[in-house]
């Protein structure tokens, strides 16, 4: 074997996103396209020299190729060693956990999480830091920077030739490589943070069932060896528990619109109690009660209300984070508390700061993430242990705890409303536009009643490093009280999607039980209306609703 370099030049789109760079399979199989990128992220991220390196994903199409690319331009480019999960398997989380139990250098997630796979879907790559999280936003800046001036990369000529699914110890060209389980790490912590007794007493009651749904992700094996095995859920309560690299067709986004055999099954006569899904890499949750779904704020909320009940945190909570756009639910708790709360920026990358310097040990996000300080990113199966610690604790019904939450903190109705499939011009347009007219904007009367009192576009000042990250969203406020964001999304693949978040705080435990559609249905379309979405995009109406 040999080492070799072979010529390029750059790409000019691999920018990395909200969550790493976020490509289609077609585009990721462009000759030298993976290869760039990886390049500008060895020549970026100079820890790794000597190094160790830990690499894996949520299985999807496409992920043998890279692994394959990845050790052999790591082998080549001076990594000290490489950790592999077993055929090629880490969920976000669990990577994180690796990181940082290990000592590693840092960590390639192979991954575009709820996106679809197969090949006609997408793939990704995200590089994570020492501390398990991902590269903050100097590092992806300069990672991009380097992207732009790849002339050429270095390569072992032959193949890696490691068997993946073999845990094992191999080398490739001289770089030890080590094949792990990438379940084990990720199971001793969570036995660390958890009253695990507890949970078993509660999964082996027999007066309580629960269902968790993969969604052909990568979190099935973590759920099956912590949910079946470790806690003495019955088989069975994992389903879609086998990672498919096209995630059997499906969109593995744990949300009510495509997590369809959890939601019929959490919807009908015979129900379970609970219910739970992540998504392709394990990040996400969704929970679910009997006949109940928990929105996602409002989860960060009640889990942020009795993280100190929880073992691995008990009279060590001082602060919580959320990203902008995530419902205030979580500010009343961290009030009542007197925990410090914060306000980030969409994507995980935000709370690192915040989480190394012990400021915050709970964060949260409104699309279905949330985690502690326990690792760097979030994690939809320690959220589902949250859950379960809260109701073995309170032997309640979910829909009891989180009504019983409103009535002491009042309801923060939510909604996000997505325009899926609008083409970039079309996004950019409209954000364009509303900006040019954010300074007059308060005062506007709308058709549909509510009046703009408030306009301004968020930016955020990390208070750790004081790195200044600008233009993360439009927030308007009405004089119903209601407060709404629009941002584009930055983890699509191609066009644009517009996200409208909506909220709006009600005290009165008689109006509580509203329906939220109705409760935000005028403030939607005042929205509409300051923004012109109908004569920018030409849609009348969101495409998603959550
Ligand atoms: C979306 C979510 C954001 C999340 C990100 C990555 O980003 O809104 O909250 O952190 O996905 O999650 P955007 O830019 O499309 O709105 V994951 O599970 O896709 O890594
Ligand atoms: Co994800």
């Amino acid at each position: 074997m040999a080492i070799i370099e072979e010529v390029s030049s750059p790409f000019e789109d691999q920018r990395p996103g909200t969550s790493g760079l976020r490509k289609t399979v077609e585009q990721f199989s462009q000759p030298r396209y993976l290869e760039n990128f990886i390049q500008a992220v060895l020549d970026t991220c100079t820890e790794l020299q000597g190094g160790t390196l830990i690499l894996g994903g949520d299985g999807r199409y496409y992920t043998e190729t890279a692994i394959d690319t990845i050790l052999r331009m790591a082998a080549a480019n001076g990594v000290g060693r490489v950790l592999v999960g077993r055929d090629g398997l880490f969920s976000t989380p669990a990577v994180s956990a690796t990181i940082r139990r290990r000592g590693a250098a840092g960590g390639l997630l192979l991954t575009a999480s709820h996106n679809p796979g197969g090949p006609d879907g997408d793939f990704g790559v995200k590089y994570n830091i020492a501390n398990g999280g991902p590269a903050p936003e100097p590092v992806t800046e300069a990672i991009y920077a380097r992207s732009l001036e790849v002339h050429g990369y270095h390569i072992t000529q032959e193949h890696a030739e490691v068997d993946l699914s073999r845990e094992g110890a191999a080398e490739v060209e001289g770089m030890p490589v080590e094949v792990i389980d990438p379940v084990a790490d990720y199971r001793a912590l969570m036995a660390e943070l958890f009253d695990f007794e507890a949970l078993r007493d509660l999964l082996g009651s027999g007066s309580f069932s629960m269902v968790f749904d993969a969604m052909h992700g990568v979190t099935g094996p973590y759920a099956k060896a912590l949910l079946e095995e470790d806690l003495g859920a019955p088989r069975g309560t994992v389903i879609n528990g086998e990672p498919k690299p096209d995630f059997a067709g499906c969109q593995p986004d744990p949300n009510p619109t495509h997590a369809r055999d959890l939601m019929e099954r959490m919807f009908r006569h015979d129900a379970p109690d609970f219910g739970a899904a992540s998504d392709g890499d394990g990040d996400r949750n969704m929970i679910l009660g009997r006949h109940f779904f928990v929105n996602p704020s409002d989860s960060l909320a009640v889990i942020a209300d009795h993280l100190d009940a929880i073992p691995g945190y008990r009279g060590r909570v001082s602060g919580v984070a959320r990203s902008m756009p995530t419902s205030r639910a979580v500010d009343r708790v961290a009030e009542a508390r007197g925990y410090e709360c914060f306000e980030t920026p969409t994507g995980w990358k935000f709370f690192g700061n915040l989480l190394d310097a012990d400021r915050v040990q709970l964060c949260g996000e409104e699309s279905f993430g949330t985690s502690s300080d326990h690792v760097r990113e979030k994690d939809g199966l320690w959220a589902v242990l949250a859950w379960l610690s809260i109701l073995a604790a309170s032997r309640e019904s979910v829909e009891a705890v989180v009504r019983g939450h409103w009535s002491r903190y009042g309801r923060d109705f939510y909604s996000r409303h997505d325009y899926e499939g609008l083409t970039r011009d079309q996004g950019e347009r409209l954000m364009a536009h509303l900006r040019d007219r954010l300074a007059g904007l308060a005062g506007t009367p709308t058709g549909a009643g509510p009046r703009v009192t408030e306009a301004d576009e968020f930016s955020y000042t990390d208070p750790i490093d004081g790195h200044t990250t600008t233009g993360q969203g439009v927030r308007l406020w009405f004089d119903n009280g209601a407060r709404a964001v629009l941002r584009l999304s930055g983890t699509g693949t191609d066009g644009a999607t517009l996200r409208i978040y909506l909220e709006t705080w009600e005290a009165e435990p008689l109006r509580q039980n509203d329906e939220c559609r109705d409760v935000l249905r005028d403030v939607a379309e005042a929205v509409r209306e300051v923004a012109e979405v109908k004569a920018i995009t030409g849609r009348r109406e969101p495409s998603l609703v959550v």
